[in-house]
């Protein structure tokens, strides 16, 4: 008989990779919406409308709405992927992000305490958990692993790690099946846009396409001129026409020095599910194993397609930098590739290049409404 899921989060970019791992293995698959004014389900429409997903509506927050989910479909399994999950906003709105990030949490986990039916349980923990703080290996490499201690340094950080604790807590106190995934960052074609890698793809998406649209090449950008918060083009080389000036605006971006360990989300939600099928309940890094800096990524993502180099196109914006940062993240995946036999497949170059590829064509239908 198929098992039941539930995803809490469904909408967002785990979500949909998460739906579309566990309706493949035949599941059904339940995910749980809250209510907007306006359509939320963008990510996963296909997925309902012709792989089967169900959605329910619930938020959790609101303890009845999850009790009436849990106890009226039983599921095998509960991942809990909701979440106020951009760090910045947490600085802004610190008691929703709490309210969200750890009380949902909460909420779940004593629905399932009291339930006579077995569910098992995922959390989605992160590596901000451990803020500043990482482990020295013998030759002097830096990275976190499971035997890390955590130092939060940002509202979000510290709700997923009282979120964590109290998954920690639920498991060992009343055997609760329930695990943690700490997972570093993940990222792809699906990505919210105000998370620093969309920002960049789909810059450079809109770049390209608005460069093609006036006939120059991304690598054959010489006209270009530094003019304040716009990037000037002297097109007079390029078109006929008696109007020859013409501006891009900059990408602005916040700190570029900061160092993150990105995967790929179809990676890591394999990682999820993988975790659920053990018969011990336990907590795993999920990360590539390499770090790279902000700058780094925009070098790759500008570099795939032609361009020499990015500074003219990005300023930094004092108001993105954050009132305090994490400034190193590299995990050490051991624990999950001896015990789960799972390793990352998409290397950072090609999730660059797939999220660059898929923005440039997420933006052509929009430079053609112009043309
Ligand atoms: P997203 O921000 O894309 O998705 C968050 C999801 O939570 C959305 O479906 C959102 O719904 C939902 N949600 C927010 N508030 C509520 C609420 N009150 N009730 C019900 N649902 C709610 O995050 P990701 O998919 O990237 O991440 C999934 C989880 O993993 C999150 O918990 C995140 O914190 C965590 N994580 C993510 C990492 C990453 O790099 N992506 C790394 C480590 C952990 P809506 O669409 O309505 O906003
Ligand atoms: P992060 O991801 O905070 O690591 O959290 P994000 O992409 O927001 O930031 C990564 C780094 O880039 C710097 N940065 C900017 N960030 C954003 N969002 N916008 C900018 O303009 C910008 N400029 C520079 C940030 O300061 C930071 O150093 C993600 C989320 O998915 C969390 O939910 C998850 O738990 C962690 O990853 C692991």
């Amino acid at each position: 008989m198929s098992k039941t899921a539930v995803i809490f989060g469904v909408t967002g970019q785990d979500g949909y990779y998460l739906s579309k791992l566990l309706l493949e293995k035949q599941y059904n698959v339940l995910g749980v919406c809250r209510r907007t004014s306006t359509p939320n389900t963008s990510r996963i429409d296909g997925l309902i409308k012709y792989n089967g997903l169900r959605v329910v509506q619930g938020d959790i927050t609101d303890f009845g709405s999850v009790y009436d989910i849990i106890s009226n479909h039983k599921p095998d399994e509960i991942y809990n992927l909701a979440a106020q999950s951009h760090v910045g906003t947490s600085f802004d709105q610190p008691s929703l992000t709490w309210d969200i990030t750890a009380k949902g949490c909460l909420n779940i986990l004593e629905i399932i305490r009291k339930s006579d039916h077995e569910h098992r349980f995922y959390q989605a923990s992160s590596s901000e958990m451990f803020g500043d703080h990482y482990t020295t290996s013998r030759s002097g490499g830096r990275f976190q692993n499971e035997e890390t201690s955590f130092n939060p340094q940002s509202p979000y950080a510290i709700a997923k790690l009282a979120a964590h604790k109290t998954t920690q807590l639920y498991r060992r106190a009343y055997g609760v099946h329930a695990s943690c995934g700490i997972l570093f960052n993940h990222e792809s074609e699906m990505r919210g846009d105000n998370f620093v890698t969309k920002k960049i793809t789909k810059y450079v998406g809109e770049l390209c396409n608005w460069l093609y649209n006036i006939h120059i090449e991304p690598d054959d950008c010489t006209e270009l001129e530094d003019a304040g918060e716009n990037i000037g083009f002297d097109t007079s080389r390029f078109l006929d026409s008696v109007v020859t000036y013409t501006t891009f605006p900059k990408l602005k971006l916040g700190n570029l020095e900061a160092c993150r360990d990105w995967g790929h989300a179809e990676d890591y939600v394999r990682a999820m599910w993988l975790m659920l099928q053990q018969d011990t309940p336990d907590d795993y890094v999920i990360a590539t194993g390499e770090t790279h800096t902000v700058e780094e990524f925009l070098l790759e993502a500008f570099a795939c397609k032609g361009f020499d180099s990015h500074t003219r196109f990005v300023m930094q914006d004092s108001s993105l930098f954050r009132p305090s940062e994490v400034p190193y993240l590299r995990g050490d995946y051991s624990t999950a590739k001896e015990k789960l036999g799972w390793t990352p497949k998409i290397s950072f170059k090609e999730l660059v290049h797939r999220m660059v590829d898929y923005d440039i064509k997420g933006c052509q239908s929009k430079w053609r409404q112009f043309t």
